[in-house]
């Protein structure tokens, strides 16, 4: 199998118009140029197997203003053998990834009663696919036939747009469309935009091949790689909503005998989504204290936030409407829909508007007072919320400019020194700024999913399951260390008050701990007995050993990637895990 480029196309929000001839566009023209290697700066025969990689840029070239929604440059897909199988790598922390059959599955965009905001949160185009046979793939994609020879197609990097991978049969056969996705970014005339350049390789093995990209993005923005190895307790995963700062307090006190670095405070707390620094009544004391309290227990105090929604009821959204984000309709975004935030509207959340100067000023201020409060650690949650289409206040800004830029304004409140985990988060637009990123969905206190409302219809696969969250670690574990920590999410170590089995949940703390990502417990610490301690003490030192070794490029592997849908193996130093993904029963062998 090999690819050609055959086409260049761009969309301007009203329609698509392709050109074979590599220049004008209609108001636009885009240059595009190859050069052999790994990225734009590559150097011809270094990394494995062969390299080539386009490097280009769109310009207007009409008067005036306009947008550009998507930019495209279009590989044919020659001498395939036997079905294509693609790897659909997810948009955000939670979007699940997974090895597709072209021509046989389908975009979850095209499952029946797909809902927009949905889409909007698990795909850089929140549009339902125009291709039936359309298969997608965010920021990095493989490709596989029945020659075995894997290519791996991504974009050097993802703070100025997404990037997305469609495979599907366009007017003269099966292509492979690298998409620069602008999101209706207005372009001044004459304004030219430098794109992510895309670089397709091959001719060795699929695991060198991921890690000599991932590797190089992380390379060309700076990637934050070099924090400690975190090990910590959360509050979520046994209290959700109900946590109580009593129950901050009764964990904190039993948690002398146990090696937590950083103590973090989850969802729960606050008076109301927007207004982060103030506590609810229902949990009781207030954030200085509890900060506080948890330092003076020798742990690092660490609190979560949704930086970028806002509840309607919010002090910060009744304060500051012009802060919010808004649809073609005048009315605020809807970005989230979560029942149990409430929030004046059963739980629909607005968004706030990055492209705004006070907008960022108020993120910046509100890090920066967290921290000094004592805050060292803070779980940024929900951060696709500026990725959504609609009207916002600097139309020049991509999706990804306005996610990166409200990560911009908290870092640049917190300093060099705070660790910053971000969650929900569009991978790609958040390397250099972020210390961490969860890299799946939350696992669950049971193995596989229950039911699923027709809400998610298309994207079950996002929802709260200790197996997505497993598939995800096996699948992404190669970013680890490349373009920041990787954070499995939490071992579960009860063994009452859940569904996992012990063997389940002794599975799920190996692949953790095999990965060399965070550990963090996050269970009531009453409920955990030796048993339960042993597991996390496995946990701990596999993940240590994997992460000394990750830190000088020997990562964490799935030998098994692109052999089925969801993949059962996870190798590193630490040893191999094969895992039974229907019941999450394994077995494991040490490497030493
Ligand atoms: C707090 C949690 C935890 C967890 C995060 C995130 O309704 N939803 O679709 C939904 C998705 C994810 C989710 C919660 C709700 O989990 O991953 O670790 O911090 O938020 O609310």
């Amino acid at each position: 199998m090999r690819l050609v480029v055959e086409r260049l196309e761009l969309d301007d929000g009203d329609a698509w118009t392709a050109t074979p001839a590599r220049t004008s566009l209609g108001a636009h023209e885009i240059d595009l140029s190859v050069a052999d290697g790994w990225g734009d700066d590559g150097v011809p025969g270094v990394g494995p197997g062969a390299a080539e990689t386009w490097s280009w840029s769109v310009a207007r070239s009409a008067p005036g203003v306009g947008a550009v929604r998507a930019v495209r440059v279009v590989f044919r897909v020659l001498d395939a053998r036997g079905p294509i199988r693609m790897l659909r790598h997810g948009y955000q922390s939670w979007s699940p990834s997974d090895v597709a059959v072209f021509g046989v599955d389908r975009d979850p965009s095209l499952a029946p009663g797909s809902v927009e905001l949905i889409r909007a949160i698990n795909q850089a185009d929140q549009r339902i696919v125009t291709h039936a046979d359309e298969l997608r793939s965010e920021w990095v994609t493989v490709l596989v036939d029945d020659d075995g020879q894997p290519i791996v197609v991504g974009f050097d990097g993802g703070d100025r747009h997404d990037g997305t991978l469609r495979l599907r049969t366009g007017p003269s056969g099966v292509e492979l469309c690298a998409e620069a996705f602008l999101g209706d970014a207005v372009l001044g005339s004459g304004e030219r935009r430098t794109l992510h350049a895309v670089t397709v390789a091959t001719g060795a093995p699929v695991d060198e091949l991921l890690a000599a990209w991932a590797a190089m993005v992380g390379r060309r923005a700076g990637a934050r790689v070099d924090a400690g190895h975190q090990v910590g307790w959360c509050s979520w995963y046994h209290y959700f909503h109900g946590v109580t700062r009593a129950d901050i307090d009764t964990n904190l006190a039993l948690s002398d005998e146990w090696p937590f670095d950083v103590f973090q405070v989850d969802d729960g707390f606050q008076s109301a989504i927007g207004d982060w620094l103030t506590v609810s009544e229902r949990f009781g004391g207030d954030l200085p204290s509890m900060a506080v309290a948890i330092a003076a227990r020798g742990r690092r105090p660490g609190l979560w936030l949704a930086p970028f929604l806002a509840a309607p009821d919010s002090r910060v959204a009744t304060e500051h409407p012009e802060w919010l984000a808004r649809g073609v309709d005048g009315e605020p975004l809807v970005n989230m829909f979560n029942p149990p935030w409430e929030g004046g509207r059963g739980g629909s959340m607005y968004g706030l508007d990055t492209t705004r100067d006070d907008v960022r000023e108020h993120l910046r201020a509100l890090a920066a007072t967290l921290v000094d409060m004592g805050f060292e650690y803070l779980k940024l949650d929900f951060t696709f919320s500026p990725s959504f289409d609609g009207v916002w206040s600097d139309a020049s800004f991509t999706p990804a400019q306005r996610v990166r830029a409200g990560f911009d304004a908290i870092r640049a409140g917190v300093g060099d020194d705070v660790f910053l985990l971000g969650c929900g988060v569009p991978l790609s637009n958040s390397v250099g700024v972020v210390d961490a990123n969860r890299i799946g969905t939350d696992v669950a206190p049971a193995w596989s999913l229950g039911p699923v409302e027709s809400l998610l219809a298309g994207y079950a696969g996002t929802k709260p399951a200790t197996r997505h969250a497993w598939s995800a670690t096996a699948i992404r574990s190669f970013l680890h260390r490349r373009v920041w920590v990787n954070d499995p999410d939490c071992v579960m170590l009860r063994t009452s008050e859940t569904e996992l089995t012990p063997e389940a949940a002794r599975t799920w703390a190996r692949a953790v701990g095999v990965s060399g990502g965070m550990v963090i417990v996050s269970d009531d610490l009453a409920l955990l007995d030796d048993e339960a301690r042993s597991v996390l003490d496995e946990a701990i030192a596999l993940s240590q050993a994997a992460d000394r070794a990750a830190r000088v490029g020997d990562v964490a592997t799935c030998p098994d990637l692109l052999d089925g849908p969801e993949p059962r193996r996870l190798r590193s130093v630490a040893g191999d895990l094969v895992v039974e993904t229907g019941d999450g029963r394994s077995t494991f062998r040490t490497a030493g």
